[in-house]
């Protein structure tokens, strides 16, 4: 078929974004391409992962260079077996919206190249691309100096044999684009999101750069800017292009580098030529008062100056973003002001699912703690604060001013869920992070494609994940999940789940009195506990999920309600309230009761369907069923389960209220039945609890 277009794709330890990038490919509504994923000697699961696509796919081809050569060669290598009309450059860590090469190919014409617009930083990327796109000429050749996002008639890379100069670790490809400066008068560009930059890159991510490389990029680029300005010294074009190349370049990079390192001493010198050079040319690029005397004292390789005036500039930064709001103010101080004031080695905080409750294993790390009188500042995140809690632990409002000032001085986090990213993590911070489940529903790097709320799921959960020391895992089963979908290798403590400790309680007969008297339950009646997890694909927006209860209250009334009462108990995601009123003294909603331990304490049977609630509630070997109506579609579409539903579970999958009604009448037989897989079961996930977690992690990691 004609118009097939070339996809390049350089190779380099992106294993955390390739799938992403390839999937997205794949998904494209133009089919006519071939991908050329040239893998440049990495080093992680890069090129297995490229492997198995190109199984998949015959239009994916791989070339292993086992060796790291640098971009510039790997490019250049894909140029050489590219076999399509057209050539299109794209990095492994992003990816592309589903019309970017339909748009692309069908505007291009008569043109000898076409440019596509990037998403903006930080915004997520425009997924319906506007109907009307539109075709805009660009007045000047090219804004930046990068390839991707441009598909390039092969004819025209043959013709002015378009290739990357090797020479070059990070700066090739103006020696691409250069070439092509006197071709074009204006170039064609598609707005609209069609190309999503992985802006940030994970600070662990293998390609992220030292200090060390941003001295030796800044001295690349001015040996490039020479080496240019030398062969271009007859095209005025081309001269003033590379003036301004060098001002944005300034802008948008040196000045950051300038004021987060001190390398002045060993950029200056290279830096201040190239401005004596641009002084003597003309450029087009407007630039600030600042920037103005910044490049002269740049020129004057006046290093003094220079490092007062970007303290200053840095502050009017800071000053001018931080006034864009609110949690902009608080996070810059937090990186700018908080975060230099002395850690504060004896303050912990602690927060339960994004601060919605007091419970889980921060609770029970915190009891165990104030329990044996560690002196220890204790701080509280709530979503609300205000909570009756034990000991003397201060609250803070989650996102609060008072939030980002305790985070930033305590030397200790303890969560169970996320913290957000923009925390950088400090020096010298332990993060003991407890998760919040044995997973039945494949997580993170195990999930193939992700149907969360949030498209940068993936990469943001990498990023958040690599600021933890510890990691809590129940059983060996989620030992080595977490390994492997979380990409965690710290410190993994192996002695069951804190938030567990209170099913090994010997009063668990005292303490079921005290909570079902709390909640007015009475005590001659039996409790079914329901404990439903969220859908992925049913929410109103990211963190705000559906639930539409399948329960037919009224028949488990009839049926059940001499005997029993019924707890109804939704995933912290659900936003849906349920309403029990017609049922009062039968069905209590207990969605805001904060710890769920509890209520599995005074719960006779649980019913759910996937939630990790089970693998808890099997510690007390009572009876579990489980209500799983949208098996099919949660299973095979939604999430994946690491257990076979079908085979492995310590009780029966029910899919109606008769179903429901029948197992609990006949509860003792449903027992029988299932008392060898649930005593496998027991064995298998909940082996570890004892009842000490919390002892033993108090004394590993609270000295
Ligand atoms: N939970 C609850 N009430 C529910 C469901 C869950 O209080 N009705 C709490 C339980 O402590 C449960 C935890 O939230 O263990 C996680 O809930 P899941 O339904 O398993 O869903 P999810 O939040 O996706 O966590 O490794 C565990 C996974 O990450 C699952």
């Amino acid at each position: 078929m004609k118009n097939k277009i070339s996809i390049i794709i350089p190779v380099y330890n992106t294993e955390v974004y390739l799938e992403n990038c390839i999937e997205s490919l794949i998904n494209q509504a133009y089919s006519n391409w071939e991908a050329i994923l040239i893998n440049d000697g990495s080093t992680d699961n890069s090129l297995s992962i490229i492997s198995n696509y190109e199984k998949q796919d015959s239009r994916i081809k791989s070339i292993d260079l086992k060796v790291n050569k640098g971009v510039a060669h790997a490019r250049n290598t894909g140029l050489d077996v590219a076999t399509g009309e057209f050539i299109y450059f794209l990095d492994s860590d992003d990816s592309l919206d589903q019309y970017a090469l339909g748009l692309l190919i069908s505007n291009i014409t008569h043109h000898e190249v076409i440019f596509g617009s990037f998403n903006k930083q930080n915004k997520k990327a425009n997924l319906t691309l506007p109907v009307k796109h539109r075709i805009k000429y660009s007045k000047s050749k090219f804004r930046n100096e990068s390839v991707l996002n441009r598909l390039f008639r092969r004819t025209l890379v043959d013709e002015l044999n378009l290739r990357f100069d090797e020479d070059y670790r990070y700066y090739s490809d103006l020696t691409f684009l250069l070439p092509l400066l006197d071709y074009f008068k204006t170039v064609p560009t598609i707005t609209g999101y069609i190309y999503k930059k992985q802006w940030r890159k994970d600070p662990d991510s293998p390609e992220s750069l030292t200090q060390h490389d941003d001295v030796a990029k800044i001295k690349e680029y001015v040996e490039r800017f020479h080496k240019l300005t030398e062969v271009y010294s007859e095209n005025p074009k081309a001269i003033k292009f590379l003036c301004n190349q060098f001002v944005s370049y300034y802008c948008q990079y040196v000045i950051f580098v300038l004021q987060e390192q001190d390398i002045y001493s060993e950029v200056l010198e290279d830096l201040s030529s190239v401005v004596q050079f641009i002084d003597t040319h003309s450029y087009s690029r407007r630039i600030s008062f600042f920037i103005k005397r910044e490049l002269k004292a740049i020129r004057n390789k006046d290093e003094k100056k220079l490092r007062k005036l970007l303290k200053l500039h840095k502050v009017l930064r800071i000053t001018s973003r931080s006034l864009k709001g609110r949690q902009k103010l608080y996070r810059t101080l937090y990186n700018y002001v908080f975060t230099k004031l002395p850690m504060q080695n004896k303050t912990i905080v602690f927060e339960s699912f994004l601060g919605k409750n007091y419970s889980d294993s921060p609770k029970n790390i915190y009891e165990e703690l104030i329990n044996e009188n560690k002196d220890y500042n204790y701080i509280w995140v709530f979503a609300k604060p205000g909570k009756e809690i034990p000991g003397n632990a201060k609250q803070v409002k989650r996102l609060s001013l008072a939030y980002f000032y305790y985070m930033a001085r305590a030397k200790y986090w303890v969560s169970n869920s996320r913290i957000p990213k923009a925390l950088k993590k400090r020096e010298g911070n332990i993060y003991l992070q407890t998760w919040h489940g044995t997973p039945l529903k494949k997580l993170v790097f195990d999930m193939n494609d992700v149907h969360s709320a949030n498209p940068n799921y993936k990469a943001d959960f990498y990023e958040q994940s690599r600021r933890w020391d510890y990691l809590i895992s129940a059983n060996s089963y989620s030992s080595e999940i977490f390994q492997r979908a979380f990409k965690f290798n710290n410190r993994m403590f192996e002695y069951g789940y804190p938030r567990n400790d209170i099913l090994h309680s010997d009063n668990k007969t005292h303490l079921m009195e005290r909570f079902k008297t709390q909640l007015n339950i009475p005590l001659d009646k039996k409790v079914i506990l329901y404990a439903p997890t969220w859908r992925d694909d049913e929410f109103y927006k990211p963190g705000q999920y559906k639930f539409s209860l399948r329960f037919d209250l009224e028949r488990l009334q009839e049926e059940l309600g001499d005997e029993y009462v019924v707890l109804l108990r939704t995933h912290y995601f659900i936003a849906d309230h349920l309403n029990t009123e017609d049922f009062e003294g039968f069905a209590f909603n207990v969605s805001k009761y904060d710890d769920i331990s509890e209520l599995y304490l005074i719960a006779d049977i649980l019913i759910t369907d996937y939630s990790s609630v089970f693998f808890d509630y099997a510690n007390l070997k009572r009876p579990i069923l489980f209500f799983t109506y949208d098996l099919e579609k949660y299973r095979d579409t939604l999430r994946g389960f690491y257990i076979d539903m079908e085979s492995e579970l310590p009780g029966p999958l029910v899919f109606t209220n008769d179903e429901i009604i029948d197992s609990i009448k006949n509860i003792d037989q449903v027992k029988e039945q299932y008392q060898a897989k649930y005593d496998l079961f027991y064995d298998r996930f909940c082996g570890w609890e004892h009842g000490d977690a919390s002892k033993k992690i108090s004394g590993e990691v609270f000295s």
